[in-house]
């Protein structure tokens, strides 16, 4: 119901409330366009964006390479199936392969399917290589974690929100506190197939481990004979300042999980990238699915590819970041509510003193401020902007956020 008061905004969205499932609770702010770092809402006020669809426009809305990219693929041609090859999927797959020291890819659409994926070939691979018995294998997951919605996937959550009223649940996975190598070891047993873990915990905040945890799940799983399967969904792809985020600690999982920012912003792109070894398992007929490895998502993706191939998103990130992270550091140490700052590269997690606000409270006034922002849980805000943002935006942010807070304080 809208009333002649109503603005635009008021009317798009009582447009989408009567027609949308309300899995969602958004900003009341309806976009209508975008460009690099900037969208522009339907009243034609500019905000920077600082959520980047959680890590999935890291190369700014539109970056002009890949929507020409997308562009000439669309007028030539653009679902096939995998029932026949197309001329766009081959060197997608070589060149992102090689992007990552690998020698296959397994190319899926969203970040959930790469990690359903994933999770069949290490069934797959620990029947047939490892020699589990049937239906014996376990994956073990970290408390805290996130890799999609699905209902295996949420059957290994330990968030109540994402599994409550979802079961039955899938049986098979073991789930030990992140960052814990001992908890870890000791779950390990003769049907572990796999460890799978966020390399940094995105929707946790932005937890980043003690730089050991990772080289040591790596160290331990190798000694196992565990597949060691690293999501960087959304830590991937320049976000933290490398390739990808286990660069940080140079640790080389057996399968790394791609997706969000690998289709540009533009398409759904998703992969399980690894070696013959274990991607070798899946046999024709076993996997697939009708979008997975589309000319015009292969071609968006392997423009992705030569981006991240010159390293400079990479660069960005880490000098960018490195500022942005000096200005939050600076307002924690003012004690006027950021009691914690979390994170890598371009990509940081901001506890908010909850006796002050909550994280929704706090981007409801940024927004206002003209800056979008999204909470995890509770009062942690996450700051993920596109790597194109400019060092006076991420200065201003600060300084934005800062008025909120003092705002807030009265
Ligand atoms: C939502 C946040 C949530 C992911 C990692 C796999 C996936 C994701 C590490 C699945 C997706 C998205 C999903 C979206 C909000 C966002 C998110 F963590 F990024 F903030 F939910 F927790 N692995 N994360 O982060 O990829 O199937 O969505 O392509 O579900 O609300 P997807």
């Amino acid at each position: 119901m809208t009333t002649s008061t109503d603005t635009s905004t008021d009317r798009a969205i009582a447009v989408e409330d009567a027609s949308l499932a309300h899995n969602y609770h958004p900003l009341p702010i309806v976009v209508a366009t975008a460009e690099g770092a900037w969208v522009t809402d339907v009243e034609g006020h500019r905000y920077l964006d600082c959520l980047a669809a959680y890590s999935a426009v890291n190369f700014g809305h539109g970056h002009p390479r890949l929507v020409e990219a997308a562009k000439a693929q669309l007028d030539r041609v653009t679902l096939t199936s995998r029932a026949f090859h197309n001329d766009q999927l081959g060197p997608f797959a070589q060149e992102l392969a090689a992007l990552l020291g690998k020698q296959m890819v397994l190319p899926m659409n969203t970040g959930a399917e790469a990690v359903e994926s994933a999770i069949k070939v290490a069934r797959a691979w620990g029947y047939r290589v490892k020699g589990v018995a049937q239906n014996a294998a376990k994956i073990i997951v970290m408390d805290g974690n996130f890799h999609g919605r699905t209902t295996t996937i949420i059957s290994f959550s330990n968030d109540p929100e994402a599994r409550a009223d979802f079961g039955p649940y899938t049986p098979g996975f073991v789930s030990v506190p992140y960052g814990d190598v001992d908890a870890l070891a000791r779950a390990i047993d003769d049907d572990t197939v796999a460890v799978l873990l966020e390399p940094i915990q995105g929707e946790a905040g932005v937890v980043v481990p003690d730089p050991s945890f990772l080289p040591a799940v790596r160290a331990l799983t190798t000694e196992r004979t565990v597949l060691m399967i690293a999501d960087e969904i959304q830590a991937g792809l320049g976000r933290t300042g490398a390739t990808v985020s286990s660069d940080l600690v140079g640790v080389v999982p057996d399968l790394y999980l791609l997706g969000k920012a690998l289709g540009g912003g533009i398409v759904p792109v998703s992969a399980v990238v690894g070696d013959r070894d274990v991607l070798g398992v899946l046999r024709p007929g076993e996997h697939g699915s009708t979008f997975g490895g589309n000319p015009l998502a292969a071609a968006v993706g392997l423009e992705v590819v030569r981006m991240l191939a010159t390293g400079e998103f990479q660069k960005r990130a880490s000098v960018l970041g490195a500022r942005l992270r000096s200005g939050l550091d600076a307002l924690e140490a003012e004690a006027i509510g950021v009691v914690a700052v979390r994170g890598a590269g371009l990509w940081v997690g901001i506890d908010i003193d909850p006796a002050l606000a909550s994280g929704r409270e706090v981007c409801e006034r940024l927004m206002r401020r003209g800056i979008l922002a999204k909470d995890t849980h509770g009062s942690t805000i996450r700051l993920a902007p596109p790597l194109v943002v400019t060092e006076d935006e991420l200065d201003w942010v600060v300084s934005e956020l800062r008025a909120v807070l003092q705002e807030l304080r009265g």
